[in-house]
């Protein structure tokens, strides 16, 4: 049989270096899934249960890799099913290259059945690069301009190719004019910014007298890079939330999470810092920012566009960020005070007992920051920690203690609920050998996560390393928006936008094959996780957790406040139950020395 298009397709994917694809089949990519059931497990094609799914684990995989991660799904709906994990990718800056069935060209333009204009979907998503091929011999510079751009410019690409196509004889491109002739590979230049441009960071870092460290995902490679300029600078350091595993948090310097799902003492180091020194991030409120004026800033990015976004840079670096620290180090002097850092640390050892603390107090059944706060210690060394959008965010942001070795990662920048499972199962995929954790919410397990747990159950048994552990936090709400009603809009909680069923997700997991475990006191939290951690297969661990403790920002506004309080006067139905009428006291505590807010 002569090679078909799909079969040169798969070929060059392969010559790619691409090893691995999430997705769902259709009758638009059929030829394309033919060409890879002929390839002979060249490329493992691993089955979602939803084309958005895949492209969480395609963006996901790329995470947890470095490498490209690829999504396939069919014409119509399977396409547009994709969008919103590529959107995922693309806010989060991943390499992912989709793929896309189509109707036939001879039938485009007709209203045909699955017939959507999806150079046009994806034209935002994958902006980058986005075609639709044509004719054979185009396919092969469409693959490598694909993933070349994929990979270069750390952004998502889409190919898209008509049913009809994909069945064709493949040829190579003739010699003549219009036509070209492209190669494939692409290996990460060395990007570090000019010596002059290093010295005068340099002066900026040496002058300041209270440096603080912002660091985001640009600098997950660059730990010890890192330590070695903080502790040369005095430094204390923030982590934005998808560079969580970027810095440990046994680390006495390290304040943790910044922003609503931050810390006080995260807060407090924007606040008091005279010199602000962000490294790979995208972090997007300025409010937790020094204020404009306060702090002198350097930033180092590898995407000129993400500098001096947030906070306007006296030196804007574009540079990798290992490299560039690097290059850096020698030219920073050490400093010699180390107040700075005392009070960062005398900070981080009080926040951690009024984390504990909060952890401790009794709710209605379990409260949920202990689910975090018992799992911290019983993180096994090599732990791959995924969370999805919801309440759970904020208990992963600030409770979890994160240690070196460790990754960590959810839909950061599009902060989409849905995404933890399939972020998780990526996981394994990328790494079979290491423990995963996820945490997700009721109201995201409803939405998908549930069906992909099936996916699960489908594949667990060939990984190397059968632990897999979702905990589910049942809270018969979508909680983080019923706060966010109360806090930022002064709303009372909505009973019919916000209370969702009660399901028995530890039940579901055992009808399916995996192991459930219920937990509705906080006793039972350790020995679940301990439970969890020794199981020979994945496990459901399903919490009920108590809507009324509340997920609030470190320190919230006099305004937020306000509005909580009104809402609360306007008869919250479950005013009664917001942690024993002590809102007021809480709130009052949590505006240390921001009265002028
Ligand atoms: C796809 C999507 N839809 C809606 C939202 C808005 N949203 C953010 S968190 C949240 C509630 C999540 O509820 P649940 O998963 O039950 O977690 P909880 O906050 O209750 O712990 C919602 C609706 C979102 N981020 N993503
Ligand atoms: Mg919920």
């Amino acid at each position: 049989m002569a090679k078909t298009v799909s079969d040169f397709f798969v070929e060059r994917l392969h010559a790619w270096g691409v090893r691995v694809m999430f997705g769902y089949p259709g009758d638009g990519i059929n030829g394309v899934f033919g060409a890879l059931n002929r390839s002979g497990g060249k490329i493992r094609f691993i089955q979602a249960r939803h084309e958005e799914m895949a492209a969480f684990m395609a963006s996901a995989y790329a995470k947890f890799t470095g490498e490209l991660g690829v999504c396939i799904a069919t014409s119509g709906p399977g396409a547009s099913h994709l969008v919103t994990g590529l959107y995922d990718a693309r806010l989060d800056h991943m390499p992912v290259l989709a793929i896309a069935g189509q109707q036939a060209r001879s039938a485009m333009g007709g209203h045909y059945q699955q017939e959507v204009d999806l150079p046009s979907l994806f034209k935002d998503v994958a902006g980058a690069f986005v075609q639709q091929a044509s004719s054979p011999s185009q396919v092969r510079h469409l693959v490598d301009r694909g993933i070349r751009t994929a990979l270069g410019e750390r952004r998502v690409t889409a190919i898209i190719l008509p049913n009809d196509l994909q069945e064709m004889s493949y040829e190579e491109p003739p010699r003549a004019h219009g036509t070209l002739h492209s190669g494939i590979g692409f290996t990460r230049p060395r990007t570090v910014p000019y010596e002059p441009e290093l010295r005068r960071a340099a002066e900026v870092l040496n002058s300041g007298k209270k440096v603080a460290l912002l660091v985001g995902a640009g600098a997950l490679e660059a730990a010890d890079e890192v330590i070695a300029v903080a502790d040369r600078l005095g430094a204390g350091a923030a982590k934005a939330l998808l560079g969580k595993a970027a810095l440990p948090d046994d680390l006495p310097w390290v304040t943790g999470s910044i922003g609503l799902l931050g810390t006080e003492p995260s807060f407090n180091l924007m606040m008091e810092c005279d010199t602000l020194l962000m490294v790979g991030s995208g972090f997007p409120y300025s409010e937790f920012l020094p204020k404009e004026g306060q702090a002198r800033g350097v930033q180092i990015d590898l995407a000129p566009d993400m500098l001096s976004l947030r906070y306007p840079m006296e030196v804007n670096l574009v540079g990798d960020a290992a490299e560039t620290l690097r290059a850096l180090l020698p030219l920073l002097e050490q400093k010699a005070d180390g107040a700075w850092r005392k009070q960062i640390g005398a900070n981080m050892e009080k926040w951690w007992k009024t984390l504990e603390a909060r952890a401790m107090q009794p709710a209605n059944p379990v409260n949920p920051q202990r689910i975090a706060w018992e799992l911290s210690p019983r993180l096994p060394e090599n732990v791959i920690l995924t969370s999805d959008s919801g309440s759970c965010a904020n208990w992963y942001a600030r409770d979890i203690r994160i240690r070196r070795g460790m990754m960590a990662s959810l839909s950061g920048g599009l902060a989409s609920m849905g995404a933890a499972v399939p972020y998780a199962i990526a996981a394994k995929f990328a790494h079979p050998d290491r423990p995963v954790i996820a945490l997700v919410g009721d109201g995201a397990m409803q939405m998908n996560n549930m069906a992909e747990l099936i996916t699960v159950a489908k594949y667990w048994q060939e990984w190397a390393d059968p632990r897999w552990i979702v905990c589910v936090l049942n809270n018969c709400d979508l909680n983080q928006v019923t706060w966010e009603q109360r806090v930022m809009n002064g709303d009372p909680k909505y009973d019919a936008s916000q209370q969702i069923p009660d399901v028995p997700y530890h039940r579901f997991a055992e009808l399916i094959g995996l192991e459930g475990i219920f937990v509705d006191r906080p006793e039972a939290l350790a020995p679940a996780w301990e439970r969890a951690l020794a199981a020979r297969r994945p496990v459901v661990i399903e919490v009920k957790t108590d809507p009324e403790v509340p997920p609030l920002p470190p320190h919230i506004t006099f305004e937020q406040a306000v509005h909580l309080s009104e809402a609360l006067l306007k008869m919250d139905p479950h005013e009664k139950r917001v942690i024993a009428g002590t809102v007021r006291q809480k709130l009052a505590s949590l505006l240390p020395g921001h009265k002028d807010e």
